[in-house]
């Protein structure tokens, strides 16, 4: 096959990959401003990746023989046009990018200051070396060895720390904060799915840092309620868990 039409059937199967493949989908408002984003800047990014890749080969494929290369001449008009391009798309993202650091569900400064008190739900983020303690509100019950998210609901993390610097970070909701000694940050989330994530501390805190990680159950909003009602009844500081068959009820929905 001569390069000139594998080079075009190249292409043509990126385009075709890339307009085919869906996406899973978001799990979260953070997760889906995030996926956004990423979507805008890889429909910027690809047509300019072919662009200068098949400049590349046509080059190469032209001017292989050429045993007498002359210096380019100026172009002023191309020039001033690949100057006013790259402008173009550097705008592009930092317009794209501004947007979505500007979301209170990305940035923590935001989210202070918009997340009205007793709107949603809160729940305070206790960390220490090397594990979680998670307090829902004012409901009295505290656990540490899973966190329970309520789906399709706000949710407004205060985090402290009793010693050194962890994090918070969920991948699959698009949450990731630092978590500093003295001091409070606060994160924002809004699950738009049901299902089981993993928490990790991303800061390497000490011997035990790779224990640093917890399940994290987004239920629906009855099982939510059920599971908070359960843990009210049982006492307050309760670390007991929800039973399996609710826990695997929400995988499942
Ligand atoms: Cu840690």
């Amino acid at each position: 096959m001569r390069p000139s039409r594998a080079l075009s059937w190249l292409c043509v199967f990126t385009l075709g990959a890339v307009v085919c493949s869906t996406p899973a989908a978001a799990q979260s408002v953070n997760r889906a401003a995030i996926n956004e984003l990423n979507e805008q800047l890889m429909y910027v990014a690809l047509p300019l990746t072919l662009f200068v890749e098949l400049m590349l080969v046509y080059a190469i494929y032209r001017f292989h023989n050429n045993d007498d290369p002359r210096p380019t001449v100026d172009d002023p008009a191309l020039e001033v046009t690949w100057t006013a391009a790259t402008g173009a798309i550097l705008v592009f993202v930092g317009i794209s990018g501004f947007f979505v650091l500007a979301n209170p569900y990305i940035s923590p400064a935001s989210a202070d200051s918009t997340v009205e008190a007793g709107e949603g739900i809160e729940i305070d983020v206790l960390t220490y070396q090397w594990g979680y303690e998670f307090s829902y509100g004012d409901t009295g019950v505290t656990t540490s060895e899973t966190l329970y998210l309520r789906n399709d609901t706000d949710v407004r993390f205060t985090l402290r720390s009793t010693d050194v610097i962890h994090s918070f970070y969920i991948p699959e909701l698009g949450l990731k904060q630092d978590i500093f000694p003295s001091q409070e940050t606060v994160a924002r989330t809004h699950p738009t799915e049901n299902g089981t994530h993993r928490l990790y501390c991303a800061e390497l805190c000490g011997s035990g840092h790779a224990r640093m990680q917890a399940p994290v159950v987004v239920l629906n909003q009855s099982e939510y309620d059920d599971w908070l009602g359960e843990q009210q009844e049982a006492g307050t500081n309760s670390m007991s868990t929800p039973d399996a068959n609710a826990t695997a009820g929400a995988n499942t929905n």
